[in-house]
């Protein structure tokens, strides 16, 4: 049996949708064409010097490393041409770009080009997300919508090998990308999330501020009751698509709740629109959850661009689980 690039496995699953277009199957295979870019620039940031700082600043307030910079170009320039982008919107920018010279562009998309920031410069796990919505009348004011309008997600994981996985609403496909040949190619064609797993992702340094219901769970997931196969083990890497990746996977929850202290985020740190969105449509159609505690991340409207939100994410008994204890039920 040859390969199944991910251009093919595009292909055929457009056939399959009688009255497709094709528009949506070209913005797909061009994600992996800026993975493709964005995992060689990695490789060679060292050598080339595009590692460290690039002495600016984002929307969010956070220092802009060269490769978020470059990142954000290279997703730029792969939707300019072919008409099909008529915004985009991303971390790295205060307003969504639009591209004049698609100014009928059915789509809009909206990516964090470089998750994980704080490992750029040691080398470790990184991740672009992305999300694609049928772009409106409004242009920026449409993006400002249910996660549930999102018709296709994913995220190209940047670790020992590159790995692309997205959803269009169905199931969830995943792909590794094969140097030698420059393809991405089939490894998963319906990925399910395990409905209990045996790790948590948090930020436990930053517990303190946590509401004390977080606290609680965690310490819950601590204690010794191999029955109900406690302890959890930490598994926390500085990146959300990694962390999110192996509960993909293995099954767990990863958590980013509020943060009260000084320095902390007092609505969450992760974004709604190009972080949290995409990776709850991906857990959800592989058969796990996204909460805020409250509600399904999805149903969230967001007021702004960037705005944030407390989230945990990831196999259904785990997130359920979360939400009691938020609820004092726990
Ligand atoms: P960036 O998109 O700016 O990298 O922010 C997201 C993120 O880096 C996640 O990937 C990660 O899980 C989290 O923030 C780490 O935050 P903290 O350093 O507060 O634990």
């Amino acid at each position: 049996m040859p390969p199944v690039t991910l251009d093919r496995f595009i292909l055929e699953s457009e056939h399959a949708h009688p009255g497709a277009t094709g528009e949506l199957s070209q913005l797909l295979m061009r994600f992996g064409l800026a993975g493709k870019r964005i995992a060689s620039e990695l490789a060679m940031a060292g050598l080339k010097k595009e590692l460290g700082s690039a002495s600016t600043t984002n929307v969010q307030g956070e220092e802009q490393k060269k490769l978020d910079v470059l990142a954000n170009e290279i997703l730029l320039e792969t939707f300019d041409y072919g008409g099909l982008v008529s915004l985009a919107a991303s971390e790295e920018m205060v307003e969504a770009f639009v591209y004049t010279g698609n100014a009928d562009g059915h789509y809009a998309i909206l990516f964090d080009p470089m998750d994980g920031s704080s490992n750029i410069d040691v080398n470790g796990s990184l991740g672009t997300i992305f999300s694609i919505r049928r772009r409106g009348e409004r242009g920026e004011a449409d993006l400002l919508a249910s996660g549930r309008r999102q018709i296709a997600a994913g995220y190209i994981l940047f670790g020992p090998a590159t790995l692309l996985v997205y959803t269009c609403g169905e199931a969830v496909h995943a792909f590794a990308l094969d140097p030698s040949i420059g393809e991405f190619l089939l490894t998963d064609r319906f990925v399910r999330m395990p409905a209990r797993g045996r790790g948590y992702a948090a930020n436990e340094g930053r517990s303190l501020g946590w509401p004390p219901q977080v606290r609680a769970f965690t310490e819950y997931l601590k204690e010794f009751d191999p029955e109900s196969g406690r302890p959890y083990s930490t598994r926390y890497s500085g990146s959300l698509v990694a962390d999110f990746h192996r509960i993909l996977l293995e099954g767990g929850i990863y958590y980013y709740p509020t943060d009260a202290t000084g320095g902390g985020k007092p609505k969450g740190k992760l974004r709604v629109l190009y972080e949290c969105h995409p990776l709850a449509l991906l857990a959800e159609r592989a058969g796990g959850r996204a909460s805020t505690g409250y509600q399904d991340v999805l149903d969230i409207v967001p007021e702004a661009l960037h705005a944030r939100t407390p989230i945990a994410i990831g196999s259904s008994a785990e997130v359920s689980l979360y939400e009691k204890f938020l609820k004092g039920q726990g």
